[in-house]
């Protein structure tokens, strides 16, 4: 399974997803956003898939941002038009119930890096740089990043990160809380498999409303998102998952989730 740009491998449940255009960095030209578009819908609708890990080709980059060459010759309309496709995007990893791993394997800049920030959560390689260097091109962030930095890392550390264009080290990104984990090279799709593998053995519809309820919850008052939460934990009593769980418990065995 894949497409011209991307590699897709599934196995006991979780797919790896590596955006493959080594050549020029993994940067993100139309057709490749459309084909994540497409591939995400599909490992969505994919009953075989509980967890997604992505990452990218080559041992220099995660994502190196949108396809410059592309771009440049961009005007305003078509320039809404793309950044209204990436937002489409990162708007459809962050809201899909399967948890998507982002594991961060070299530069992950401008499109790069808001494609990593829309995944649940970031691992990343000693060796990986880190930022949003659009106004070094005259632009600014236009796939979420400005948003997404603003309420990750509070107004002083996004504006800047993003007034200076600079890249982060791995170690800084950690610092930061951008990155959860790091590990040499080598190790990163790895260790991020091994946290997919473990994911999946838990009841994967508490996930998708934990998912769901922490991500609603950001953009509510405390009050509201406590009330949210208060409803789709409930809802989970009426699943088989939280029979099966509790079941299990008490019988002193291990469960045997079905996501129902
Ligand atoms: N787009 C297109 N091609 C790229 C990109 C890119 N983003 N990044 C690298 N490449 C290409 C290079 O042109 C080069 O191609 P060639 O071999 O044909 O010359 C090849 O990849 C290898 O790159 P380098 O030779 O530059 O490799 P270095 O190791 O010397 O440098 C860097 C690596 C530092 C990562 C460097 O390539 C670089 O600075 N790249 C651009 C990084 C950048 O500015 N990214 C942000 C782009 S803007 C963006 O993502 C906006 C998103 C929101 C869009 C909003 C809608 C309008």
């Amino acid at each position: 399974m894949g497409t011209e740009n991307l590699l897709v491998d599934i196995k006991d449940g979780v797919a790896l997803l590596t955006i493959n255009r080594p050549k020029v960095l993994n940067a993100l030209h139309t057709s490749v956003i459309a084909e994540l578009q497409e591939t995400f819908e599909a490992l969505n609708a994919n009953p075989a898939v509980k967890v997604i890990v992505i990452t990218g080709s080559g041992e220099k980059a995660f994502v190196a941002g949108a396809d410059i060459a592309e771009m440049a010759v961009m005007d305003a309309q078509q320039a809404l038009v793309f950044a209204r496709t990436g937002q489409r995007l990162v708007n459809f990893i962050g809201a899909m119930p399967k948890p998507v791993i982002a594991a961060v394997n070299g530069f992950a800049l401008g499109g790069g890096m808001e494609l990593a920030l829309a995944c649940d959560f970031i691992y990343a390689s000693d060796n990986a740089k880190m930022g949003l260097p659009e106004v070094t091109l005259g632009i600014m962030p236009g796939f979420g990043g400005s948003q997404k930095f603003a309420r990750l890392l509070g107004r002083s550390r996004a504006n800047e990160l993003i007034f200076t264009g600079k890249m982060l080290s791995a170690a800084e990104a950690k610092e930061w809380g951008i990155v959860n984990a790091v590990f040499p090279a080598a190790e990163l799709v790895g260790k991020a498999l091994e946290t997919a593998a473990r994911i999946v053995g838990n009841g994967l519809l508490g996930v998708a409303h934990a998912k769901e309820a922490i991500r609603r919850g950001l953009d509510m008052t405390e009050p509201d998102g406590m009330d949210y939460e208060s409803v789709l934990f409930a809802s989970l009593f009426a699943s088989c998952d939280q029979k099966e769980g509790m079941g299990a418990f008490v019988e002193k065995r291990k469960p045997n989730f079905t996501g129902s």
